[in-house]
């Protein structure tokens, strides 16, 4: 049964790719699964209809059959569990894999969110000169760290997995920071992902919603 994802109508980005329906096209694009978009606008997401969908009115969401599934890291587990490409088959490495991708999302993707926020929203405010450094050292600590771990690997634990999919995603939210340029095998390791034809992809597919361009072959 073909998935159908949401995704927005409208986005700040205009389809750099930052929106986070863009993790799910990719894993989707990763197993060779074809799908169906249904854009949104930030008045639709906000409507019950859509809130029966996504409790907190944002998207992605993913249907397939009886199933409804909301947060993007969700939804990339339950496509890597069904499809092959995305996990390992060995049991610990499966389970290492999902905990990267827990890790891409609870531990360095909140202050990479804190960040952008603030600067969005508090450029104006007369705090943000000075709580701009802290937050960028909180950034700063778990690109360290990250950098550490991965040292001169490719990925983060073996092969290509979700777990990289989803760090992949979200260093990319660092892009015009320039924070990474401190951390050049971070820097390696972006490319490395935005190069992979499934990352192309749905790139392509989601910047076609706004260009008008026709998609490349990403949603069908
Ligand atoms: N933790 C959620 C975050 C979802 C989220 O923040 N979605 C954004 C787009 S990337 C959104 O819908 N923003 C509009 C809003 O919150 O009103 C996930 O990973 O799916």
């Amino acid at each position: 049964m073909t998935p159908t994802i949401t995704a927005f109508a409208q986005s700040p980005d205009r389809g750099r790719g930052l929106a986070r329906d863009m993790r799910v096209r990719w894993a989707l694009e990763e197993v060779g699964l074809p799908y169906e978009v249904r854009l949104v606008s930030f008045s639709e997401m906000k409507e019950p209809a859509h809130r029966a969908l996504h409790p907190f009115g944002q998207i992605p969401t993913y249907e397939e059959g009886d199933l409804v599934l909301f947060e993007s890291g969700a939804i990339v587990l339950h496509i890597a569990k069904r499809h092959a490409g995305l996990l390992p088959d060995d049991a610990n490495a499966r389970a290492r894999a999902i905990a990267w991708m827990f890790a891409a999302l609870s531990t360095v993707e909140p202050p990479i969110v804190e960040l952008g926020m603030a600067s969005l929203v508090e450029r104006d405010k007369a705090w943000y000169a000075e709580r701009r450094p802290l937050l960028e050292d909180r950034v700063c600590q778990r690109l360290d760290e990250l950098s550490r771990r991965l040292g001169v690997s490719q990925w983060l634990d073996g092969a290509f997995s979700a777990g990289d999919l989803l760090m992949v995603t979200v260093l990319r939210r660092l892009e015009s920071s320039g924070l990474l340029q401190a951390y050049p095998n971070l820097g390696g390791y972006l490319a490395r992902g935005e190069a992979r034809p499934a990352y192309g992809r749905a790139f392509d597919a989601q910047l076609a919603v706004f260009t008008g361009a026709p998609p490349p072959g990403g949603e069908r």
